[in-house]
């Protein structure tokens, strides 16, 4: 019917080297879960520096750029794609801002990290960056289509 004719978007998270490290990837599962969004892909990852180079390539002329590449590859990362309407800019907001000391508490970077170059998670900005960081760490056959059942709640 008319309400299930909602523009859905997906959107690429990860938990950082130290987000995995601190015992976050539940927390923030959780959080994406809970708000109602679907998740439909999921892996951990041993980032290569090419690759995370690549990821992070507009950050390229930064100065932080070569540390937050090796920071990025220090150990496994828990990469996902969360499926939902809105899911691009409302993930930002369950992420909080880049820098700790922007984001508010009820965040995860206001809940849990204090430090800009251990922010704990990754979001994609915009649909256009999602689109390609999704096709960046995900073959097309990893990212799995599935009926959730609390979607006619939801939307
Ligand atoms: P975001 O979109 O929130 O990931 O933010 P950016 O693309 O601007 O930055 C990517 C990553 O670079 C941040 F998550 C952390 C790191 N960074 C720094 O280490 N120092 C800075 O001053 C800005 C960003």
């Amino acid at each position: 019917h008319f309400f299930s004719v909602v523009a859905m978007e997906q959107t690429f998270i990860a938990v950082k080297p130290d987000g995995v490290q601190r015992g976050l990837v539940g927390e923030t599962v959780r959080r994406f879960e809970q708000k109602g969004f679907k998740l439909v892909a999921m892996k951990m990852v041993q980032a290569s520096s090419a690759h995370l180079e690549e990821h992070y390539k507009d950050l390229k002329e930064k100065p932080f750029f070569s540390g937050l590449c090796t920071y990025m590859a220090s150990g496994p990362v828990v990469a996902m794609v969360w499926e939902g309407s809105g899911v691009v800019a409302m993930g930002r907001m369950l992420l909080g801002e880049t820098k700790p000391q922007d984001s508010l508490p009820g965040t995860l970077r206001g809940d849990f990290c204090i430090n800009v170059g251990r922010n704990i998670v990754h979001g994609s900005d915009s649909v256009e960056s999602a689109k390609r960081e999704i096709a960046l760490w995900f073959k097309r056959e990893e990212i799995v289509t599935w009926k959730s059942c609390t979607h006619d709640w939801l939307y």
